[in-house]
């Protein structure tokens, strides 16, 4: 039996609280040892994941790691939000009882860890000092190394991060046991995999999985899930997966913020990693804050809507990152920043790493490549052209990294949120941007908000994939709920941010071709949306928003046809009439949705019907 009082001493863990909790997951798992980590471990254990081959070297100071080939991707039919509550219920956090769910994931994870090490990660989804810090506050266990390295990565870790707890029971217990991945039956009607957040004990509970979301449960289950659930719960905040940006105008010395939420896969690191166009890039400059979640509060003092990013690293996707669509992704992983990489293809002659879109073709010389399941790219069947890279392969990096980091990310305060974006991928429809008039429109926007389910071949004609608020697979209690509890938040500060749509996607419905130009180019509708809230243009009113005219949009440097242009400028209202009726449809399905949600639904439609007219 393994000492863990012994243990729990010599790294200074005195919170009674965490010791009963680390003492009992270490006895119910039957961990062979347990092992107290923090940031300043993260050498030691990089070393000895090269020497148990967990990890291999990709170049000075940059790794390489594979998962299991059917472990890879965040899982949402086996993630559940689990509660006391009947009520928790809503349309897609797949709710079940915690009475249920506790006594089932105990079982799966007894005597699971025999053999392997638990290492006790103390971490903090917040900078330090900010004042929703109670919330942000966990201790993860896991029996995977590799996972240990990530949660450094991606989360502030350390002892230190308990001491000031003004309630020592005040941290998420975070409970993630890998299992025997080959017996998994993932995607089986045997799946073992079990992915449950007991939102009101303030306990998550993944067992089955060592990738992504599945096994750094800082990040989705606590960072985005339970901070959802807690933030409604003690009526103090939000958590969203937005990104979060500054943009700051050298001309006028002014700095404004921005955050957002597109759904998973559409845009918001590079979004967030964006460099302004060289034509703009004198006056402008756009800072990182965050790339996947931030949590919004209001500020008692000045009584204004303020955001931070929990996070401390990127998850990014890797297919498609390159010098032109991304150069700040590739310089956040170059040689020294302790990148890991995921999933990519890798040549262990060389030490490099390669995934589609890096390069426009694939390395000429095949000799040592290894596709992402460690299969010789030169053994390959001819005509075998399967992707050398899986599809979700990822790099993860810290914010240290990424060179359009804002200088005061790490800052306790926070900053002042001006404007708050949708944007799905939507190929028709939806305009370059359109300002949205008020909050409960805004919010209605947020939960009629979808990405295409599927493209034409699949023949679902038009109808988008709804992602409430791009929070679907995060949604921790009801959607009616939710839509309450947003409003209250937000209009609750005495400046009200401006809310917008925007899409990057809309596509020229003949030869496929994205009508907007995109990624660095994206900053420009984002100026416009700014000098709308300044009162400094007017756009033009739509039945669905108001939208730039050709003359207010800063197109210096940009070289759009005059055709494409108008298309994403204007409102094609047979398809929103088309649009409106399965929003309907949509919006029914939530209990107890707040009334000015549905005025603000009915506004819109008779704005339609009147611009048919
Ligand atoms: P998650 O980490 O899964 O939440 O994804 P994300 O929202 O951060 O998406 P990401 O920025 O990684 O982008 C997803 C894909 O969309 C990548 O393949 C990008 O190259 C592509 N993309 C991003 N921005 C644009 C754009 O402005 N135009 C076009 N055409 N593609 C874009
Ligand atoms: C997403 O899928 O939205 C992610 C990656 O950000 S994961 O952490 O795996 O959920
Ligand atoms: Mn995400």
């Amino acid at each position: 039996m393994v000492d863990v009082e012994k243990v729990l001493d010599e790294a200074g863990l005195a919170n009674p609280k965490v010791r009963e909790y680390v003492r009992y997951w270490a006895e119910l798992t039957g961990a062979s040892q347990v092992e107290v980590v923090d940031a300043a471990d993260d050498a030691r254990l990089i070393r000895e994941a090269l020497d148990a081959g967990e990890l291999l070297p990709a170049g000075e100071g940059r790794y390489y790691s594979r998962s299991y080939h059917k472990d890879t991707a965040r899982s949402e039919e086996r993630t559940i939000v689990a509660t006391n509550d009947p009520k928790d219920k809503g349309v897609y956090n797949n709710w079940r009882p915690a009475s249920e769910m506790r006594p089932l994931l105990e079982d799966k994870m007894r005597g699971a860890s025999v053999g392997k090490t638990m290492y006790v990660i103390p971490y903090l989804m917040a900078p330090p000092g900010n004042e929703l810090a109670t919330w942000a506050t966990g201790v993860q266990v896991t029996d995977t190394r590799t996972v240990v390295l990530h949660m450094i990565r991606m989360s502030r870790v350390g002892v230190g991060y308990l001491e000031n707890l003004e309630d020592p029971d005040q941290f998420v217990r975070a409970v993630h046991v890998t299992g025997d991945l080959e017996n998994h039956g993932q995607g089986t009607p045997e799946d073992k995999r079990y992915f449950v957040t007991v939102a009101d004990e303030r306990t998550i509970l993944h067992f089955g999985s060592s990738y992504g979301g599945n096994a750094l449960l800082g990040k989705i289950a606590h960072g985005l899930r339970q901070a959802a659930y807690d933030g409604w719960a003690s009526k103090k905040f939000l958590a969203e997966q937005y990104m979060l940006i500054g943009i700051h105008d050298k001309e006028t010395g002014k700095d404004y913020h921005i955050c957002g939420g597109f759904p998973s896969a559409s845009g918001k690191t590079n979004l967030a990693m964006m460099l302004a166009p060289d034509a703009l890039g004198d006056r402008y400059h756009v800072s990182f804050y965050g790339d996947d979640i931030a949590w919004l509060w209001v500020n008692e003092e000045d009584g204004r809507l303020y955001g931070m990013n929990p996070e401390y690293g990127v998850f990014g996707v890797a297919k498609d990152t390159n010098e032109g669509t991304n150069p700040t992704a590739l310089a956040s992983v170059g040689e020294g920043t302790q990148v890991i990489f995921t999933n990519v293809a890798y040549n262990p002659d060389t030490q490099e790493v390669w995934w589609e879109g890096r390069t426009p073709q694939p390395p000429a010389d095949v000799s040592g490549w290894l596709d992402w399941k460690g299969n010789p790219i030169a053994d390959r069947e001819p005509g075998d052209d399967s992707p050398w890279s899986h599809p979700n392969s990822r790099f993860t990096t810290t914010l240290d990294n990424v060179p359009n980091i804002a200088e005061d990310y790490n800052a306790a305060a926070g900053v002042p949120i001006d404007a708050i974006i949708f944007g799905g991928r939507t190929r028709d429809r939806e305009p370059l941007i359109r300002a949205i008039h008020d909050l409960a429109e805004g919010v209605y926007d947020g939960l009629t908000l979808g990405a295409e389910a599927t493209f034409a071949a699949e023949g679902v004609d038009g109808q988008l994939r709804y992602d409430p608020m791009s929070n679907r697979p995060f949604m921790a209690y009801g959607e009616g709920d939710y839509a309450a509890h947003y409003l209250k938040i937000v209009g609750a500060a005495k400046e009200q941010p401006i809310f917008a749509h925007v899409n990057w996607f809309q596509r020229d419905p003949e030869d496929g071709h994205f009508l907007w130009p995109g990624y660095r180019d994206n900053l420009r509708p984002l100026l416009w949306l700014l000098q709308l809230k300044n009162g400094e243009v007017k756009g033009r009113e739509t039945a669905v928003g108001i939208v730039p005219t050709e003359d207010e949009l800063n197109l210096v440097g940009v070289d759009i046809p005059a055709k494409d242009l108008e298309t994403i400028l204007s409102i094609n209202v047979p398809r929103w009439h088309q649009e409106i009726a399965n929003r309907e449809e949509h919006l029914a399905q939530f209990e107890r949705l707040p009334e000015e949600i549905w005025e603000a639904h009915r506004r819109v439609a008779a704005a339609l019907a009147e611009a048919d007219d």
